[in-house]
C-alpha cells in the first residue's frame, strides 16, 4: 500500500464551540482523530491551517451589503464565493489549533487562505495560490492519504478531492469530521464518491 499520511484539516479554534465559524459538535472529533495519529499505518502527520489575512475575500465584512452565508460574485475575479464571518486571522486565538488537539513534534503544518484574492478550501490550495503540501508528500514518498477534520462540506472535502485527483489513494474518515451543513456535506460525500475516495469510520482503518 506505500506509505501513508494522515492529514488533519482545520482544526481550529474559530471552527469550534466558541469560534465565529463554529462547526455544531466539532469537539466531538477530538478524541477519534487523537486516537487515529498513534496508529503505526501513519509515516506522517500533517495539519491543515486556515490563516487568513483580515481583508480576505471570503469575509462577508470586507463586502459593503453581503449577507453571511450568502453567495456572492465576486467584483474583481467573478467567482462564486460563499460569505464567511470573520474567522481565522493569521495570529489571531481563533486562528490557533484546538487546545485539545493532540500534537507531537514532527508534525508538519500546512498554512493556505493567504492569498486574500482566493479561498482555499484545499490543503493543496486553489489556484492562485499553491501551498507545500503536494510536495511533502511526494517527497516522504506517501502513496495514501486519510483525511479528517473540519469541515467536512468545505476543507475537508477540497482537500480528499484535490489528494485523488493529484493520484494518492485517498480516504475521509466520516466520524472524524463535521460539516458546516446537511446538505452541502450530502452533496460533498456525492462528489467524493464519484472521484474515487473512500468514505469510511475510524473502525476501519488498520
Ligand atoms: C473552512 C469555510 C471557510 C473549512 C474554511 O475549514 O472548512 N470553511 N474557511
Ligand atoms: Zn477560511
Amino acid at each position: 500500500m506505500g506509505k501513508a499520511a494522515l492529514i488533519i484539516v482545520d482544526v481550529q479554534n474559530d471552527f469550534c464551540e466558541g469560534g465565529s465559524l463554529a462547526v455544531n459538535e466539532a469537539e466531538e472529533i477530538l478524541p477519534v482523530i487523537n486516537s487515529l495519529r498513534d496508529k503505526p499505518l501513519f509515516d506522517c502527520v500533517i495539519l491543515t491551517c486556515d490563516w487568513h489575512p483580515l481583508d480576505h475575500c471570503s469575509f462577508a465584512a470586507n463586502h459593503p451589503g453581503a449577507e453571511l452565508f450568502t453567495v456572492k460574485k465576486l467584483p474583481d475575479t467573478g467567482v462564486d464565493q460563499m460569505m464567511w464571518p470573520v474567522h481565522c486571522v493569521a495570529h489571531s486565538v481563533g486562528a490557533a489549533f484546538h487546545p485539545q488537539l493532540k500534537r507531537c513534534a514532527g508534525d508538519l503544518i500546512v498554512r493556505k487562505g493567504l492569498d486574500k484574492t482566493v479561498d482555499s478550501y484545499s490543503g493543496f490550495g486553489s489556484a492562485p495560490e499553491k501551498t507545500e503540501l503536494l510536495q511533502l508528500l511526494k517527497d516522504r514518498g506517501i502513496q495514501t492519504v486519510y483525511t479528517v477534520g473540519l469541515a467536512t462540506d468545505y476543507c475537508v472535502g477540497s482537500t480528499a478531492l484535490d489528494a485523488a485527483k493529484n493520484g494518492f489513494e485517498t480516504y475521509v474518515v466520516l466520524n472524524a469530521c463535521r460539516g458546516v451543513a446537511q446538505c452541502t456535506t450530502d452533496s460533498m460525500k456525492q462528489k467524493l464518491q464519484e472521484a474515487n475516495v473512500k468514505i469510511i469510520q475510524s473502525t476501519d482503518v488498520p
